[in-house]
């Protein structure tokens, strides 16, 4: 992409109504709109990124053997009735009614929907397991939504959910996205430590929140400080084999750690104090087990081998896509700007021309921009006749991990710059080895892209 044709609508000032760093940085660098409390477009820059996320999610998820479909976010109410949780869920609900008088709600999460798609159309053991998800908006009428997409009112949100004969199937699913999760977060440059948690209106006590560590977070922590030592790293699992899972899931939550929901000062106190830690996270998902709550409720049952009939054992599995980008820039940003890992940034690198009209400096940056392309790169090139100044403090805002600056003072030398957003290091290379390098660097993400 070019940056004088892209519309990248960046702003000077601090905007006053942000108070975290995220939420300023995101409104600075000209990927969100607020359209209403908790509502938001998505410029183009933000949704490159909530792309790439979703991207990764999406891989993940089907690693593990998960199917995606896409439900409506608009749902009946009687679905709803039928579990019990269209009172129960109280004015959080966005509550719709159409022309036809007809009660309808924008779906805050799916359990009643899929339990529906299950029992119409799955009706033997032999089908079993199966887990289903997708990727699709929610509303939920917060009575804060704050600090920009960390607490929306819509959001976006991957909301899987599993079905199973028997309870210990169903816990191998959730074994299984634990351990998806883990990997899916680490390929986003995150640490997100899996806490015992609450299950709230979803029901269920078997549940974990991935939390990543953050001032600025929600939820109160308490955990063992061993806990941040573990890497998930480029394991190969077998996500079918139990064991394997169960053996991720016991390394990665054998260690206290928990939300102030489920905290236990007793059980806290026995660790060493100095491996306590009490901090602040943000949640960006939440694993639950429930069981039959809602497939007897709603009638969802299999033929079992014995020709009986059982409610299926089940689980949701949610990940809070758009608030990720709020927690990865937390979690990664300094002063000038947001540093995105390089599996989520928006654009591989930014070439930065410092004599725009210059022919041989732009005859050197067209060149660069057309191997990186021609190399499978998503590059921005910022061409626009403006001071070399300016050009760093915008790519310096909008994060991007790698930039090529070329100018003809180096160009007298066949070299140009590359330099680290996250470490300010520059190296002199000459073209070509600057592209080579930058497939080294990509490498890992470009593997697990098409892995
Ligand atoms: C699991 C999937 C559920 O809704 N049902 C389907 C279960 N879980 S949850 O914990 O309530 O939500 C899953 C993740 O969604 C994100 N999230 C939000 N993101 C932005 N704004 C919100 N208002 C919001 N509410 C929830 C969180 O990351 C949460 O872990």
């Amino acid at each position: 992409m070019r940056l004088s044709r892209y519309f990248l609508p960046v702003l000077k000032e601090d905007p006053k109504e942000a108070q975290i760093v995220s939420h300023r940085l995101m409104l600075r660098a000209g990927m969100i709109k607020q359209q209403a409390a908790g509502i938001y477009s998505w410029l183009p820059l933000g949704y490159k990124v909530l792309r790439r996320i979703e991207r990764i999610v999406h891989e993940e998820q089907q690693r593990a053997g998960h199917i995606p479909l896409l439900m409506p976010t608009l749902q009946p109410a009687d679905l709803w009735r039928e579990s019990g949780r269209y009172d129960a869920y109280g004015e959080e609900m966005l509550r719709i009614t159409d022309r036809h008088k007809r009660d309808m709600l924008f779906g805050p999460t799916n359990e009643e929907m899929i339990t529906d798609i299950f029992r119409s159309h799955v009706n033997s053991y032999k089908d079993l397991p199966l887990t289903l998800y997708h990727i699709q908006w929610k509303f939920r009428d917060e009575i804060r939504p704050r600090f920009g997409v960390m607490r929306g009112r819509e959001f976006l949100m991957k909301d899987g959910y599993n079905f199973d004969l028997t309870k210990d199937d169903a816990l191998h699913a959730y074994n299984r996205h634990l351990v998806s999760y883990l990997r899916s977060y680490e390929r986003m440059g995150l640490q997100a430590i899996p806490m015992r948690a609450d299950g709230g209106p979803i029901g269920g006590d078997y549940t974990h929140e991935f939390l990543v560590l953050a001032d600025t977070g929600e939820s109160e922590v308490f955990y063992d400080s061993e806990i941040t030592d573990l890497k998930f790293g480029d394991r190969d699992i077998d996500y079918d084999d139990h064991t394997q899972c169960q053996a991720v899931l016991e390394e990665f939550t054998s260690r206290y750690a928990r939300t102030d929901e489920t905290h236990d000062a007793a059980l806290f106190d026995q660790i060493p104090e100095a491996r306590r830690r009490v901090a602040r996270g943000i949640e960006v998902g939440q694993i639950f087990y429930f069981g039959t709550k809602y497939s007897e409720a709603m009638g969802a049952t299999v033929v079992t081998p014995d020709g009986s009939r059982v409610p299926v054992h089940m689980g949701s599995h949610g990940i809070g896509v758009s608030r990720l980008l709020g927690a990865i820039i937390e979690a990664s940003h300094d002063d000038k700007g947001i540093v995105w890992p390089e599996g989520v940034t928006p654009f591989h690198v930014g070439i930065v021309n410092l004599k725009q009209g210059d022919a041989s400096t732009d005859s050197a940056c067209e060149a660069l921009y057309k191997e990186l392309r021609a190399s499978g790169f998503d590059p921005l090139y910022d061409d626009r006749d403006e001071r070399a100044g300016a050009k760093f403090a915008t790519m310096d805002l909008i994060g991007l991990p790698w930039r090529i600056t070329v100018g003809p003072r180096g160009l007298a030398n066949n070299k140009v710059e590359l330099t680290s957003r996250k470490t300010g290091v520059s190296e002199e290379l000459a073209p070509q080895e600057a592209v080579e390098r930058l497939k080294a660097i990509y490498a890992p993400v470009f593997a697990s892209d098409n892995g």
